[in-house]
């Protein structure tokens, strides 16, 4: 097949999915095209021949206050499924992806092309919507015309039916994980640099925004050192980072905290860790916490959104309700209390993660791009009609 696949390039959780599936489609020999703004983080170190990447140039020009880069985008795709005759393309997070692809579509359908569109929605252009209502009726309105929806979580597919009219069904394929990258590896010359002591080493990925509660890791790690002196790591940055430095600075924990910024190999730190801890308000899924799992890593979590379908309460970890550090400072304690209980519950964390196996994931993926080819020359008709 050849696949378009339109995402954020950033460190955030959606553009991470759409490469690493773009990656796993192009070693089942499938041609993947990346069409954005910039080479995905993902993408940047790993060269393959049926991997192709279009740049959507800055429409700059002195009368734009805001470059309109949906026009820019919609352009480009026009462009790339015309002129690299892609079959199907699949596009990530819904604003405003789902409805620029509807645009390209339109514009191809004149020209007597069908090409029929994938959305999958990630979480915050669902919730993110939910508290804000200028954007929902383009949000209905694009997955509405996707000729085929899916979430990443049951929770997603729920919310998105709660909030907006949603005419078909959303297929749920879950987030999955690349084995090759993220499994238990050795690490202890590095994990014994970091806690001479054999101290208990916790970790937080997050992009550092306010839904991730990055203040709570702290007051977490701080109930936590009261009883059992342990290090805290903090991987990424974002715009809370500068509050979380203050409160480690008033708690006076600095000296155990170390702020790791963006870190690309990431696999490397999870591997020296013995729990990953996330607070999050909201989590349509939570990657990060899959990633630490598929490298034996228990999970402390909140209970929202997709998280209770990943992070299995009392066996891979537990879930709190938003904002009880409290809770999340004792349950942590259970899982650190004895050298047994945390190896089983690393055990449990990682046999749960290998549910999520890319070669378990990916396959779903081709059937459901299948699905939406076959049921394609029905739909270009109505189209038309
Ligand atoms: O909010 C983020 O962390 C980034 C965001 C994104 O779309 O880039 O992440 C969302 O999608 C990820 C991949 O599907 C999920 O693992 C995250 O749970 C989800 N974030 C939220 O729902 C807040």
């Amino acid at each position: 097949m050849k696949i378009g696949i339109v995402c954020y390039p950033t460190y955030g959780g959606s553009g991470v999915v759409a490469t690493e599936l773009g990656k796993g489609l192009a070693k089942k020999g499938h041609q993947v095209h990346f069409i954005t703004y910039r080479a995905p983080v993902r993408l940047r170190s790993a060269f393959q021949e049926n991997i192709f990447f279009h740049e959507v140039g800055n429409a700059d020009y002195p009368l734009f206050e805001y470059p309109p880069y949906d026009t820019a985008l919609a352009s480009k795709l026009v462009d790339v499924v015309s002129y690299e005759n892609l079959d199907i393309l699949h596009v990530h997070y819904a604003i405003p992806h789902a409805t620029v692809a509807y645009m390209a579509k339109k514009i191809l359908l004149s020209k007597g092309r069908y090409v029929p569109v994938v959305t999958t929605l990630h979480g915050t252009d669902i919730t993110l919507v939910g508290n804000n209502k200028e954007f929902a009726p383009v949000v209905e309105f694009g997955i509405n015309k996707s000729d085929g929806v899916t979430a990443v979580s049951q929770n997603l597919k729920n919310q998105t039916n709660e909030y907006f009219d949603i005419k078909d069904d959303i297929k749920v394929i879950y987030n999955f994980i690349d084995f090759e990258r993220f499994k238990p590896t050795d690490k202890n010359h590095f994990k014994k640099a970091l806690a001479p002591d054999g101290e208990p080493i916790l970790a937080h990925v997050s992009n550092f925004r306010k839904v991730k509660r990055v203040d709570d890791v702290v007051k977490i790690f701080h109930k936590i050192y009261k009883e059992k002196p342990c290090k805290l790591l903090l991987i990424g940055d974002g715009p809370e980072r500068r509050n979380v430095e203050e409160t480690c600075r008033k708690i006076g924990l600095c000296h155990e905290v170390r702020f790791l910024g963006k870190q690309d190999a990431v696999e490397e730190i999870l591997n020296i860790s013995d729990l990953f801890i996330l607070p999050s308000e909201n989590e349509s899924f939570g990657l990060a916490a899959l990633e630490a799992m598929a490298c034996k890593v228990p999970v402390i979590s909140t209970n929202v959104g997709g998280l209770p379908e990943i992070n299995i309460h009392g066996e891979t970890g537990f879930l709190s309700n938003v904002g009880d550090v409290e809770d999340m400072g004792n349950n942590a304690l259970k899982i650190l209390k004895d050298a047994e209980t945390l190896e089983r519950f690393k055990e449990n964390a990682l046999a749960q993660a290998k549910r999520f196996d890319i070669d378990v994931i990916l396959p779903q993926y081709e059937a459901y791009y299948e699905h939406i080819l076959e049921t394609a020359v029905h739909k270009q008709k109505v189209e038309e009609a």
